[in-house]
C-alpha cells in the first residue's frame, strides 16, 4: 500500500486530495493545525475508504513540532511514497507600504519555511529508498505578480523556484518533483486572505465558475499516477474564465 503525507489536510485542496488518494488505495498521513477537523477527517477517511490514516496535529511553521511529528512515525508509515506540500495561505492584500508584518511573517513561515522544514525531514526518507514524489502547491501567483500580492506572490515564486531546484537535487536519487500552480480555486483561501470577510471573499469568484479543490486534486492524482519514467514538472490550472492571474471573464 502506498503512503502519501499531506500537509494542511483539514480543508480545501489538502482535504480533497486526502479523499481522492484514499479512494485510490493510499494510506494517509495527514497534518493540520485544527485538531477537531483533522480528527474528523481521519475518522471519515478510515470509515469511508477503510484505509489506515495517521493524523498529526501540529503547526508546520514550528520546526521542532515538525521534527517531533515526522521523525517519530510509526513503522507502518515510515515509507513515504508521496509528499504533498500543500499547507499555505494568503494573509491580507495590501500595498507594500501598508502591509502587516504579522501577515508577512505568517505567509513566509507557513508557505516557505514550513514547506522547507517538512521537505528536509521527508526528502532523506525518499533518497534512502531511491524513490518518491514531492508535489509542491504553488500558484499562478508563483508565475506572475499582481497588485498588492507582494509577499504572497514572493512566497509562491519561491515555491516555484524550489520545485525546480529540488528536481535537480533529487534527480540522481530517483525522486520526482511536481509543481502545481492553481488559479482561482474556491476554498477557504479568500476567506482567510480577507480575515473572515465573507462578502469580500465571495466577490473574488463572482460572475465566473471557479475551480474546485477536487479539480486540483484530480490534476495532482493524475501527475502522481503516471508511469515511473514520467515526471510531470509543472501544471498551471485556471478556471476556463481566467486567462492569467489578473485577466478574468465575468458575466
Ligand atoms: C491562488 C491564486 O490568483 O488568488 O494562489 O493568487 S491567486
Amino acid at each position: 500500500m502506498k503512503t502519501i503525507l499531506i500537509t494542511g489536510a483539514t480543508s480545501g485542496i489538502g482535504e480533497a486530495c486526502a479523499n481522492l488518494f484514499s479512494e485510490n488505495g493510499y494510506q494517509l498521513i495527514i497534518t493540520g493545525r485544527r485538531k477537531d477537523k483533522l480528527e474528523k477527517l481521519a475518522d471519515n477517511l478510515s470509515s469511508q475508504y477503510n484505509c489506515p490514516v495517521l493524523a498529526l496535529n501540529f503547526d508546520i511553521a514550528d520546526q521542532v513540532a515538525c521534527e517531533n511529528a515526522i521523525s517519530n512515525l510509526p513503522s507502518q508509515f515510515k515509507k513515504i511514497d508521496v509528499l504533498l506540500n500543500n499547507a499555505g495561505l494568503a494573509a491580507g492584500l495590501n500595498p507594500i507600504q501598508e502591509g502587516l508584518l504579522s501577515d508577512w511573517e505568517a505567509m513566509i513561515d507557513i508557505n516557505l519555511k514550513g514547506l522547507l522544514y517538512v521537505t528536509r525531514l521527508v526528502a532523506p526518507v525518499m533518497t534512502a529508498q531511491k524513490y518518491g514524489h514531492i508535489v509542491n502547491i504553488s500558484s499562478v501567483a508563483g508565475k506572475e505578480n499582481y497588485a498588492n500580492g507582494n509577499v504572497y506572490c514572493a512566497t509562491k515564486h519561491a515555491v516555484d523556484s524550489l520545485s525546480q531546484t529540488m528536481r535537480i537535487d533529487l534527480l540522481q536519487h530517483g525522486v520526482k518533483v511536481t509543481n502545481i500552480a492553481p488559479g482561482m480555486v474556491e476554498t477557504e483561501f479568500s476567506l482567510v486572505r480577507f480575515k473572515g470577510d465573507e462578502k469580500r471573499a465571495k466577490n473574488v469568484y463572482s460572475g465566473l465558475i471557479p475551480l474546485s479543490a477536487h479539480d486540483i486534486a484530480e490534476a495532482i492524482y493524475w501527475a502522481v499516477s503516471r508511469p515511473d519514467h514520467v515526471n510531470i514538472s509543472d501544471i498551471v490550472i485556471t478556471p476556463k474564465a481566467q486567462a492569467n492571474a489578473t485577466t478574468t471573464l465575468r458575466k
